[in-house]
């Protein structure tokens, strides 16, 4: 009987079923996984979860034994699944641990959550606790955020929407739209494409604005606290990309939502919509009016000294080389440009860096995966306006094959590769070189066989040549000095 009560137990349980390999993909949900199994298995690390599926097939096919693949949560557990359905019809005892977000956040629109049972449908029913596994297996760990050893907790049991108190039914339909109390309010538009916060006055108010929310950054202040100077946060659009938000997981501060999804995005969170009869909502044109917060503009003027003076002493961080992006971008666009935001760092670091840019902004945040994202931006360009892309330098890996598509088209698209050497958005969370899938490779060769203009910017003095067409600037980032820069 699979009967799983601790790390302890599981580890038997695997061990009973003769594993002793893990091809591990990391993310920052599945890295307990790794702490925990690190010293009792033989790890193969690698970023991409469809390779890493079939190169546990290869490996069963070697040894003759079970071998498992170790995924995040999100997308990540769904790009298994052609390795699955192979394992199905060959019958081989691959097994899928995927990591998941803890059952509190099911159905809320949480950052990287999304239904994981039963998501390989009839070629691997999800694994409960009690059972023998049925090859291809999947067990699904619901798994609290990675913090210490006593933090971690399991919870197997999927619990339904209704007790958590998510009011979507009521509250969303606005049959009889609540009074909402007026308090000190922090606003934080995350994305929302429709062009309806175009026209709002936000001079009153404390926000911050993703570059998603269309809505001009410039008096916009990130903060990393905001529990000790505001009563609430309000969240206009969809569920916004940065850190601050997911600490909102772990706050009892009042937080609300209008989206026109009807997802709170937090567990146990209102979400009220954003537009009514193609009006944006009146309870938050009046809660906007209504602030008066008398925003310190002298903050965002010292933060933004502080930028350029890390800038002078770190022209290799991340930080910088963003910075030059954006000028550069400034100086060769027109108005129509289309500026698409890849996940992990780039959308992070964009939005942390004065932004000045009058764009289109464009993302996926749909379940944020690192998958498809250049494919993406080669779908959204043409030929008229010019359209960027920024990427991380695995995102660029995973997406290795997407120029095939241009071959016989021409696209104005310039692919931005930000290269930090691997999966540095995991640097805060764990030493291990292979969490981050370290490497020391460049996109040079890659542009050759694809015949794509290459160009390379190292530094904050270094100049790049635009060209019309299909262009590849690689970054090249310098992670200890962002490193540096992130301490000071
Ligand atoms: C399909 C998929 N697999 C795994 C993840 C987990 N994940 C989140 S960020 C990341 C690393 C991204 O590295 P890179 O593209 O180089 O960006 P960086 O953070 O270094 O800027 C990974 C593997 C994911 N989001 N999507």
């Amino acid at each position: 009987m699979f009967d799983f009560k601790n790390w302890e137990d599981f580890l038997h349980k695997l061990k009973s079923y003769n594993v002793s390999d893990i091809v591990f993909c990391s993310g920052g949900r599945n890295l307990q996984v790794y702490e925990k199994f690190k010293t009792h298995f033989e790890f193969h690390h690698f970023f991409d979860e469809r390779s890493a599926g079939f190169y546990a097939l290869g490996l069963i096919k070697k040894t003759q034994k079970a071998v498992a693949v170790c995924t995040t949560s999100g997308t990540a557990v769904a790009e298994v699944y052609p390795a699955v359905i192979e394992a199905y019809y060959e019958k081989l005892p691959l097994i899928v641990i995927s990591a998941d977000r803890p059952v509190a956040h099911e159905h809320t629109g949480s950052p990287q959550c999304m239904v994981q049972k039963a998501v390989y449908g009839r070629y691997s029913e999800t694994q409960e606790w009690g059972e023998d596994l049925c090859f291809p297996a999947h067990i699904n760990l619901n798994l609290d955020e990675y913090v210490s050893d006593e933090a971690m907790k399991m919870d197997s049991k999927i619990k339904t929407v209704t007790e958590y108190g998510f009011r979507v039914n009521q509250d969303y339909s606005y049959d009889s739209p609540r009074k909402l109390e007026h308090k000190k309010n922090y606003f934080m538009f995350g994305p929302e494409s429709s062009g309806i916060l175009k026209d709002l006055n936000l001079d009153s108010v404390d926000y911050y604005s993703e570059s998603l929310s269309q809505i001009s950054p410039q008096k916009s202040l990130i903060l990393t606290e905001v529990e000790s100077q505001f009563d609430r946060v309000i969240r206009v659009g969809r569920v916004p990309t940065c850190r601050l938000w997911r600490d909102l997981e772990k706050s009892s501060l009042e937080v609300i939502s209008f989206s026109d999804v009807a997802l709170p995005g937090l567990p146990q969170r209102e979400v009220f919509p954003l537009e009514i009869e193609g009006q944006i909502n009146s309870e938050l044109q009046s809660l906007l009016t209504l602030t008066k917060n008398n925003p310190d503009n002298n903050l965002v003027k010292a933060e933004l000294s502080q930028f350029y003076k890390l800038k002078e002493s770190y022209n290799q961080a991340e930080y910088s080389l963003i910075d030059e992006l954006k000028i550069l971008i400034q100086k060769s666009s027109d108005p129509s440009v289309k500026i698409f935001l890849g996940n992990s760092l780039p959308i992070r670091i964009w939005d942390e860096t004065p932004n000045f840019i009058e764009a289109t902004y464009f993302g996926n945040r749909g379940l944020n995966g690192i998958d498809g994202l250049i494919s993406t931006a080669l779908g959204l360009s043409d030929e008229k306006t010019m359209t960027w892309v920024v990427v991380g330098d695995l995102s660029a890996i995973y997406d290795l094959n997407s120029p095939f598509i241009h071959l016989d088209q021409i696209k104005n698209l310039k692919i931005v590769i930000v290269n930090n050497k691997g999966g540095q958005i995991f640097r805060k969370i764990s030493s291990h070189n292979q969490i981050r899938n370290e490497h020391t490779l460049d996109f040079k060769s890659w542009c050759e066989f694809f015949k794509m203009d290459y160009q390379k910017l190292e530094n904050s003095y270094k100049e790049v040549k635009l060209k019309p067409g299909l262009q590849v600037i690689e970054l090249k980032v310098d992670p200890e000095q962002t490193q540096a820069w992130e301490k000071k």
